[in-house]
């Protein structure tokens, strides 16, 4: 059996205010051609399908387009809810969308009941564990009253797996082998380095080293491969146990990472090989740095003007309108940041400390080079400065 590993499509998403959904219908839209050629015979969707649990219209119909046209190419689908996800709003269907080949995996009851395939070596079962609420959890008889974290369901809901695994092994027949596998939505050990910004923490102390609330990736032995999906970047935890990452880019964090999804296959004992698979990158993101007129202007940064732009301009005072200039170079530049090359050592004098003694304006020339990362005033200035005072001085002794 061949099995396609994608996870966190989040339709819907916006990137710095740009809508991403006619990226999200390119996509997608290569993964039909992808079923055909290679002969996927499961599309899975390991969770974080769609970006809110409210999703729009419009994302309900780029969904349903990605599916149906999945199946017409043959495939069956398998889609697991995220913590991105309404469990009860996506999994609605359910019940009879099983019958047109659309496997929603939603429902923390049902960790223990596999969706049935099969292939020409006899059954293989595919279990799903959504994102699963510690809080929430803890009325499921399989998990216990002090269940806390993300280790502690997740550990006993693949208790729950194991169980019905050697459960159902028994009723093999003949030396047929029941083989495994299991889609989950959760943060496991690992994984914490190659986190982003863009996956919304699940874990209670996410950031800690070590990741005190991530799942050991011993907890996914006894299947035959695990799907897992909420860590943005691709990784590989052992042979068995991967992260695909997310659709599209969603983080500048994410710039350059690949893109697609495990095509993972099973063979008669279980797993045979495990490939990547790219997908295109429909607008890929750069990060781009230098002063701004060099940014505006230099030839280095003409292959870009099509891509996502994080731009850092280094001049060594603030700019009027970066954002709207860039944007007339790179009309998807989504983010401007302001870091001067050399660092003006701010005073960490008083007020009362930095003006004692001073004249006005020796106090006028320090503010500036204070507010201006350490550039003092133009001769204009000075000239300007100096006639506004005496201005004012004329017309304080003239009261
Ligand atoms: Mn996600």
């Amino acid at each position: 059996m061949r099995i396609f590993h994608t996870s966190d499509w989040h339709i819907g998403r916006t990137f710095h205010g740009y809508s991403t959904l006619d990226a999200a219908r390119t996509v997608l839209g290569a993964i039909p051609g992808l079923v055909s050629e290679l002969g996927i015979d499961v599309v899975i969707v390991a969770g974080d399908v769609y970006d809110v649990t409210n999703p729009s219209a419009e994302s309900t119909q780029v969904l349903q387009q990605a599916i149906v046209a999945i199946r017409e190419a043959g495939a069956l689908v398998v889609v697991l809810s995220g913590n991105h996800d309404s469990a009860t709003k996506l999994g609605f269907a359910g019940p009879f969308s099983a019958a047109y080949g659309l496997h929603l995996l939603t429902q923390a009851s049902e960790v223990g009941s596999p969706v049935e395939l099969a292939d020409e070596h006899g059954p293989v079962d595919i279990y799903g564990i959504p994102y699963l609420q510690p809080e929430l959890m803890r009325r499921q008889p399989w998990v216990g009253e002090q269940a806390r974290t993300q280790h502690d369901v997740v550990s006993a809901a693949m208790d729950v797996v194991r169980s019905a695994i050697e459960r159902r092994g028994s009723d093999r027949r003949g030396s047929e082998r029941r083989r495994s596998v299991v889609v989950a939505h959760t943060f496991v050990a690992g994984a914490e380095s190659e986190s982003s910004d863009s996956e919304r923490a699940i874990t209670r102390e996410p950031l800690k080293a070590g990741g005190v609330d991530a799942v050991p990736v011993s907890v996914f032995e006894g299947v035959d491969y695990a799907a897992l999906g909420h860590i943005h970047s691709r990784i590989q935890l052992s042979d068995a146990v991967r992260y695909s990452g997310a659709l599209m880019h969603y983080s500048f964090k994410e710039a350059g990472k690949p893109r697609g999804g495990w095509l993972v296959d099973i063979g008669a004992d279980g797993l045979d090989s495990v490939e990547w698979v790219d997908l295109p990158v429909p607008r890929p993101l750069k990060e781009i740095t230098g002063q701004l007129n060099d940014l505006l202007l230099s030839e280095e940064w003409e292959p870009y003007k099509d891509h996502y732009v994080k731009a850092t301009y280094t001049d060594d005072t603030k700019q009027m309108d970066p954002l709207r200039k860039l944007r007339t170079r790179f009309p998807w530049c989504a983010e401007v940041i302001h870091r001067p090359s050399n660092d003006h050592e701010a005073s960490t004098a008083s007020y009362r400390e930095r003006v004692q003694g001073k004249s006005d304006t020796e106090v006028f020339e320090s503010f500036l080079e204070d507010v201006r990362n350490g550039e003092g005033s133009s001769e204009q200035e000075s000239r300007i400065f100096a006639e506004v005072l005496s201005e004012y001085e004329a017309t304080e002794q003239s009261r």
